[in-house]
């Protein structure tokens, strides 16, 4: 197995500058060579063209209703990953994604689900699932989700929706930051959510299985989408939207075992690091870890 390493330097989606420097931290905390303790050869393709914000004249998209910043330079690059994800898997390699802020999966999810059927597990501790009408703030990286299952204003943006994909297939694991009008969308959606209390009374290996059964049930293979802020703060210091209360190191390293035990995975994201509000890189060390979790390092 051979695993082909795509950057997305992108920060258009979040209101935190940094995050577009997530691809370097994650490579230079050593990706490659946790990737290879997992077994497997890695192929690093470089990052796909992102022109910094600052070079931008900054696009706001508006719909009947609600707004999302900077949507066209997101289609511009979710476009190109899209592109790389189809092309990594059509050479049987297992692609993964180093954003960049969470609105990359729209590439992501969007390029895996191109020729397949696919079912997504996204460990975040928010649902990602705002529509332009919803979002309180009109950033992209709310928004993946929703945009790649075509919920609300996204139903009309081509680009951005999935073909492979049914909500029946998506499972988030680890919510604890719902905003109040997102309830709908999570609600409209039809997708399967797992709260932090459901980890806190069924235990995460039970509520991971679950996931996986969602991601599995009748697709070709299942796309892992890991927002670092899933983890708590205290582990992963280095993201834009911290919030109390996450899972452990342990945990972390658990689920994605869990994910790898069931040979399912077809490709992986690593989004939402951002070294400037990082602590000596560990955020990212710690990316770098769970990839290789992920990808069947084994103990023993
Ligand atoms: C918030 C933050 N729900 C929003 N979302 C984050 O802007 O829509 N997602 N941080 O990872
Ligand atoms: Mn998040
Ligand atoms: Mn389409
Ligand atoms: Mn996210």
């Amino acid at each position: 197995q051979t695993v082909r390493v795509i950057g997305a330097p992108t920060d258009y989606g979040a209101n935190r500058r940094g995050v577009d420097m997530g691809p370097s931290a994650i490579r230079y905390a050593g990706l490659a060579a946790q990737l290879e303790r997992a077994g497997v050869a890695v192929a690093d393709g470089g990052d796909v063209p992102a022109p910094r914000a600052e070079e931008r004249d900054p696009s706001v998209e508006t719909f009947a209703a609600g707004r999302a910043r900077f949507l066209r330079e997101t289609r511009e690059v979710t476009i190109r990953v899209a592109d790389r994800v189809e092309g990594a898997l059509a050479t049987a390699d297992l692609p993964i994604v180093l954003g960049g802020d969470h609105s990359v999966a729209i590439g992501s999810v969007t390029g895996s689900a191109r020729d397949a059927d696919v079912g997504v597990v996204w460990f975040d501790a928010h649902a990602d699932c705002n529509t332009p009408e919803t979002s309180p703030t009109g950033n992209v990286h709310g928004m993946p989700l929703a945009a790649v299952l075509g919920v609300g204003a996204f139903a009309d943006v081509e680009w951005a929706t999935a073909d492979g994909l049914r909500a029946d297939n998506v499972a988030i694991v680890g919510l604890r930051d719902v905003d109040e009008r997102e309830r709908d969308a999570i609600e409209e959606s039809g997708v399967t959510a797992f709260t932090m209390a459901d980890i806190d009374t069924r235990g995460l290996t039970n509520v991971v299985d679950d996931a996986v059964d969602v991601a599995t049930d009748g697709t070709d293979g299942v796309h892992v989408s890991l927002d670092l802020d899933w983890l708590d703060p205290r582990e992963a210091p280095g993201v834009g939207t911290p919030v109390r209360g996450g899972v452990t190191y342990r945990e972390a390293h658990s689920a994605l075992e869990r994910v790898a035990g069931r040979d399912c995975l077809r490709s992986l994201d690593l989004v939402e690091v951002n070294p400037i509000l990082d602590e000596r890189n560990e955020t990212a060390e710690l990316a770098a870890e769970l990839a290789s979790s992920a990808l069947g390092r084994r103990i023993l």
